[in-house]
C-alpha cells in the first residue's frame, strides 16, 4: 500500500487549487494496442506483428524495426517507435497474436514479457523458446499477476532487434493503485506520461555502429568478437569494445527531445514538454529500453530559480508501487548517489544489483510567476537529459 503522508497533504492542497485546462503533453503520445477480445475486461488479446519500418529520427529516413498494432482488417494504431502501449490490470489474461514479418532476420524474433512472471511456453526467450522466424507466428498466452512497469522485447539475439526500435512498455495496474488516484493521492491519469527512453546509432539511414567506415549491425559485431575470441575464421577481437556503449541519438518515445521552438511555445515535435495547471502533480512513467545506456533526468521550469519543490519523488517501478514516495539522489545515509537529491538515474540494467528499467515518479509542479505568459494559468515542465 503506498501511504506516503507528504502526498496525502500534497493531495488536499491541490484539492484547493481551482482545477485548469491541461494541455495534452507534447512528447509523442503513445497509443494502446487495440485489444479484440470480446471480453475486454477479461482478456487483452492483440496481434503484433514485427516489421520493417522507416522512420524519422531527426529528420533522416532510418530503417528501423518495430513490433506494429495488426488486428485482423486493419485499424490498428500508426506504426511509429516504440510499439504499442500494453496497459493491463491485473487478473487480466493476456493473449498475444505475434508475427515475424521481417526481412534479412537470420535469428527470427520473439517477444520476451521483461519482468512478468509467467510459464515457459510463453517466455519469449532463446532458452525456453524456439525462435519465430519470418513468416512464421507464435501464440503468448499468459495471467498477469503482479502490478508495476515492465517492458517487451525480442529475446533470440535481442541486440539488433532492440536497437533497432522493437521494443514498447507494459503499464500493469491493480485496485489499489486505482484507489489511490480516485482519492487524490496519486496524480490523475490525465497527469501520467510514459516516456520511454533509449538510444540508437546510424549511418546513410541503416542502424548499427561504425568501426573504420563500415556500419555493422549490434549482433554482427557480437559474432565478431565472440569469433575472435575463440580464433574462429570471420573474427575480429578489435570490434569487442563497439557494441557495448551507447548509442550516441537518445529517443524519448522515439523522438529526439529537444526543445524546438521557445520554452512556453515549443515546437509540436518537441518532447518531453508538459503543461500543467498551477500546483497540480505529475506523474512519470519512466522506462529504459536501451542497451546500455543510463539515464539522468531532471525537471526543468520555464524560471530562473524556482522557488518551491521541485523534486521528483521515486513512487515505484517494476516491483509496483512503493510504501512510501523516496528521495533518490545526494548523501542519505553516508551513501553518496553521486547524482542531485530530487533527480533521477535510471539504469538500463540489473548487472548492478539496482538498475532497473522502469521508474515510477511524482512531482509537483511549482508555479513559476511571469514566465509562460501566454499560457498564464499554465507551468510548462521539461525534462532534461544527461
Ligand atoms: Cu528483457
Amino acid at each position: 500500500m503506498f501511504k506516503s503522508r507528504f502526498f496525502r497533504r500534497a493531495a488536499a492542497f491541490v484539492a484547493l487549487v481551482t482545477t485548469l485546462f491541461t494541455i495534452p503533453a507534447l512528447a509523442n503520445p503513445l497509443h494502446r494496442v487495440t485489444n479484440v477480445s470480446p471480453s475486454p475486461a477479461l482478456t487483452n488479446e492483440f496481434y503484433l506483428t514485427a516489421t520493417n519500418f522507416i522512420a524519422n529520427i531527426n529528420g533522416t529516413n532510418v530503417h528501423a524495426l518495430i513490433y506494429m498494432d495488426d488486428p485482423p482488417g486493419g485499424g490498428g494504431v500508426a506504426r511509429q517507435i516504440p510499439g504499442p502501449l500494453i496497459e493491463l490490470n491485473v487478473g487480466q489474461m493476456v493473449v498475444c497474436h505475434f508475427k515475424n514479418n521481417l526481412t534479412n532476420n537470420i535469428e527470427g524474433a520473439s517477444i520476451h514479457w521483461h519482468g512478468i512472471e509467467l510459464d515457459n511456453d510463453s517466455d519469449g526467450t532463446a532458452v525456453t523458446q524456439d525462435t519465430v522466424m519470418p513468416g512464421q507466428t507464435y501464440t503468448y498466452r499468459f495471467l498477469v499477476s503482479r502490478a508495476g512497469l515492465f517492458w517487451y522485447h525480442s529475446h533470440m539475439l535481442p541486440g539488433t532487434t532492440t536497437f533497432g526500435g522493437m521494443y514498447g512498455a507494459i503499464i500493469v495496474h491493480d485496485t489499489n493503485e486505482t484507489a489511490l488516484i480516485a482519492a487524490n493521492i496519486l496524480p490523475s491519469t490525465n497527469n501520467t506520461f510514459p516516456l520511454l527512453m533509449t538510444d540508437v546509432s546510424f549511418t546513410n539511414g541503416v542502424i548499427g555502429k561504425v568501426i573504420t567506415g563500415t556500419n555493422y549491425s549490434l549482433n554482427t559485431l557480437l559474432q565478431l568478437c565472440e569469433n575472435g575470441i575463440l580464433g574462429l575464421p570471420n573474427g575480429d577481437r578489435n570490434v569487442c569494445g563497439a557494441a557495448g556503449p551507447p548509442g550516441d541519438i537518445f529517443l524519448c518515445n522515439g523522438s529526439v527531445p529537444r526543445l524546438s521552438g521557445t520554452f512556453c511555445t515549443p515546437s509540436s515535435n518537441s518532447a518531453p514538454v508538459f503543461f500543467i495547471g498551477k500546483n497540480q502533480r505529475i506523474r512519470l512513467q519512466l522506462f529504459d529500453e536501451s542497451i546500455s545506456r543510463n539515464c539522468y533526468l531532471t525537471l526543468h521550469y520555464p524560471c530562473s530559480n524556482p522557488s518551491g519543490n521541485t523534486n521528483l519523488y521515486h513512487i515505484g517501478g517494476q516491483g509496483g508501487l512503493l510504501d512510501n514516495a523516496v528521495l533518490d539522489g545526494g548523501v542519505q545515509s553516508g551513501y553518496d548517489f553521486k547524482y542531485a537529491s530530487g533527480t533521477i538515474n535510471l539504469r538500463h540494467s540489473g548487472l548492478d544489483a539496482i538498475g532497473e528499467r522502469g521508474s515510477d515518479l511524482v512531482a509537483i509542479v511549482i508555479h513559476c510567476s511571469g514566465q509562460c505568459a501566454e499560457r498564464s494559468q499554465q507551468n510548462a515542465v521539461r525534462m532534461s537529459v544527461a
